[in-house]
């Protein structure tokens, strides 16, 4: 059975004390077991604090990115070994931003998941298209090349470490989302294509989530799709209300 997840990303927000706060309000409004599994990736400084604030909770902590080498002269960069020392065994990889912002190729990502799963981490593989790509018609080829390019030269028994994470470009930070019928069509697509490549018992158990303007007013309709297994969640997840409004949308 493949697992409901839902994962919130902080982007480049919340000092430590607003990390803290919003770590305690989670921890104050979550009872019992939550109905999917719940993920946090604040940023780098606010990693192993976070870290130590939830081991004793079901709650995961993520990084945003991290760099391809081991070590060396990279200033600014953070390493895989570097997120294991305290703690953080979950990665996004590839979000629209780092593609846009920072030129992340998908060449570039292939080695990031290479680097990620040696160092036996989970990754969550952000992917999608633009625009201009979908009013071209261009969106499902593009779509597959970016799966095609960055982890279809894994082997089958990597996949058990990854999690897709589907962002319609367009529907980030522009007020737009897709519509239910728009998610369901995309993501299952993802998973024939993962099918068609690595046989549908390893398509049936990823993890595919949407990651587009999800919001407690759109989530239960998106979640109720059969391919849509959770959400990837900006904006949405920096009040624990919200968020967690998001998870119990199962
Ligand atoms: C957002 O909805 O803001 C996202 O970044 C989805 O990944």
């Amino acid at each position: 059975m493949r697992k409901n997840i839902v994962a919130g990303n902080w982007k480049m927000n919340n000092d430590l004390a607003q990390t803290q706060e919003i770590i305690a309000d989670l921890k104050k409004q979550m009872s019992g077991e939550p109905a999917a599994t719940v993920m946090v990736a604040p940023t780098y400084t606010n990693l192993y604090p976070a870290f130590e604030a939830l081991k004793d909770t079901p709650v995961i902590v993520a990084a945003q990115n991290m760099h391809q080498e081991a070590n060396g002269a990279f200033t600014g960069e953070i390493s895989a070994a570097m997120l294991k020392s305290v703690g953080v065994e979950t990665v996004i990889l590839g979000h629209s931003e780092r593609r846009a912002q920072f030129k992340e190729s998908n060449e570039l990502l292939a080695k990031k998941v290479d680097v990620a799963l040696e160092n036996e981490m989970t990754v969550i593989f952000c992917f999608g298209e633009e625009l201009e790509d979908r009013k071209a018609e261009k969106h499902f080829d593009l779509v597959e090349s970016q799966l095609k390019e960055s982890l279809y030269h894994l082997s089958k028994e990597s996949w058990k470490n990854i999690i897709l994470a589907y962002e319609p470009v367009w529907a980030i930070g522009t007020g737009e989302t897709a519509s239910p019928e728009q998610a369901q069509e995309m993501h299952a697509f993802i998973r024939k294509s993962v099918a068609d490549k690595f046989g549908s018992e390893i398509a049936d158990e990823v993890s595919i989530l949407y990651g587009g303007s999800c919001k407690p007013g759109n989530a239960k309709e998106i979640f109720a799709n059969e391919d849509v297994d959770g959400g990837l969640i900006g904006g949405a997840s920096l009040k624990a209300e919200d968020f967690l409004a998001i998870v119990n949308s199962f």
